[in-house]
């Protein structure tokens, strides 16, 4: 089983990835974390991600791409997982799905939780993240318009696109998520 979040930020990618990777019982996996577990620990990833986050762009593609090989290729990730933050941007997309191709495995769907700006812009500021100021917040949405949106077209047109209202309280985000998976 081979999930994808897409949506913009603050739609709840990451609350919904964990609940449906805890339920299916594969890893979640963010990029995002990963980012920010390496800006903690001080590594050599975590320095060059630091000053992207913080302003609210997306770090670099040649780190990217290299991050996310390595995690999809570790053992716990063999029987699937639910893939949160990545693809952001049309050429992180078709180099996850050349890597897929590769691994001899697929997509099952890229779900798109849909959330409206001011929504996302309420939500981000209650949570108080590093990168959760209003001025960040304005230039991740813009990001997102302009680099991430045009991902949704990609699976779109691949036919794998699921678009779910993630404007409606958590559980029930939730029971509709479930609800798209084969085996319920
Ligand atoms: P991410 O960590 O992916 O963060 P996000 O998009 O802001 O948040 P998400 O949508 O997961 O929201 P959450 O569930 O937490 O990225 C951070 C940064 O990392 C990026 O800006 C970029 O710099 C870098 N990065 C990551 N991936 C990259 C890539 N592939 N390429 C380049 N750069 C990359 O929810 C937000 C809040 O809303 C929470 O407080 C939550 O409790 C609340 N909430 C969630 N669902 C709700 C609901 N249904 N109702 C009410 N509140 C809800």
């Amino acid at each position: 089983m081979q999930f994808i979040f897409l949506g913009p930020p603050g739609a709840g990618k990451g609350t919904q990835a964990q609940k449906l990777a805890d339920f299916c019982q594969v890893p979640h996996i963010s990029t995002g974390d990963i980012l920010r577990q390496a800006v903690a620990a001080g590594t050599e990833l975590g320095k060059k991600a630091q000053g992207y986050m913080t302003r609210g762009e997306l770090v670099p593609e040649e780190v990217m791409l290299d991050l996310v090989r390595e995690r999809l290729q570790m053992t716990d990730a063999r029987a699937g997982w639910i893939l949160d933050g990545f693809p952001r941007t049309v050429s992180q997309a078709e180099f996850l799905e050349e890597l897929l191709l590769q691994m001899e495995k697929s997509c099952d769907g890229a779900i798109n939780l849909d959330v409206p700006d001011e929504v996302i812009v309420d939500r981000l500021l209650g949570r108080g993240r590093a990168d959760d100021t209003e001025d960040t917040i304005r230039r991740r949405l813009s990001v997102y318009r302009e680099q991430t949106e045009p991902t949704i077209e990609f699976y779109r047109q691949r036919q794998c696109l699921r678009v779910v209202d993630g404007n409606r309280p958590v559980e029930e985000v939730r029971e509709i998520l479930r609800n798209l998976l084969p085996l319920s």
